[in-house]
């Protein structure tokens, strides 16, 4: 089968569908990703994961990967973007979350010019840094950035870089916001009612393109 990121398959019309999933450390994105999977048929591209597997592999850039998480900065958008790429090549899949990315404006633009994907919409989760905080410390999952160190530098980057990345989507009209604090399943309730109402928009949109199309 074709890989959707094939030439013809970046040209205008073809239906890839991307859906960026933005927040801050621990605000929940993996944990909600991997519910939507569950309910809606998405791939789960997680940056952040892919990054990590690339210094688990000890590829050339691993270790300049390792460092740069340590510090809490971000990885060379050409880095993330072909680690991206590849990964939506591999899949046979056409709808995608791409999770805890793009972190800043240049990974934004990267991606747009690269693979000539700009998102569906951005789904935003909005939860206070003291629980963000409390929610990375106790998650014990042997993360290398999951010390009270790191931790206060990955929100630095995330307020100085992220946070104009979602200020442009939401000037663009793209941004769906949720309220993260709440406890799991009360926030996929809100996140089940944007998926819900964004899929019968489409295919409302399609009937009516149809319809369009046979009475011409
Ligand atoms: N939990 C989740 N939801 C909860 C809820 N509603 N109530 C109570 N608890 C909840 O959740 C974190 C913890 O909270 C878990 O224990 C969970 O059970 C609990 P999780 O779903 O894992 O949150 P998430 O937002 O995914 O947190 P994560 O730490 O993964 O976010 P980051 O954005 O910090 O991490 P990421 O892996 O994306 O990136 C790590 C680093 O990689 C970055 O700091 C950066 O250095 C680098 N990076 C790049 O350079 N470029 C990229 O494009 C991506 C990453
Ligand atoms: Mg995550």
């Amino acid at each position: 089968m074709g890989s959707v990121l094939d030439a013809e398959c970046t040209e205008p019309g073809t239906k890839v569908t991307v859906i960026f999933v933005l927040g801050g450390p621990g605000s929940g994105k993996g944990t909600q990703c991997a519910n939507i999977v569950r309910h809606f048929g998405y791939t789960h591209l997680s940056a952040g994961d892919l990054l990590r597997a690339e210094i688990k592999s000890g590829s050339k850039n691993g270790t300049m990967i390792q460092s740069i998480i340590k510090e809490g900065k971000i990885v060379p958008s050409e880095v993330t973007v072909k680690l991206l790429q590849h990964a939506m090549q591999e899949s046979e899949n056409d709808k995608f979350l791409i999770d805890g990315f793009p972190r800043n404006e240049e990974n934004r633009e990267t991606f747009e010019s690269v693979t000539g994907i700009a998102p569906n919409f951005v789904l935003f989760f909005d939860c206070p840094e003291d629980e963000m905080e409390k929610r990375l410390l106790s998650r014990n999952q042997g993360r290398e950035d999951d010390n009270i160190e790191t931790i206060k530098k990955r929100f630095k980057v995330y307020l100085e870089s992220s946070l104009p990345v979602i200020a442009h989507y939401s000037s663009k009209g793209k941004l769906k916001k949720i309220d993260a604090a709440k406890p799991v399943d009360a926030v996929f309730e809100d996140v089940k009612a944007i998926f819900n109402s964004t899929s019968e928009k489409v295919a409302s949109e399609e009937f009516q393109h149809l319809q369009d199309s046979t009475s011409s």
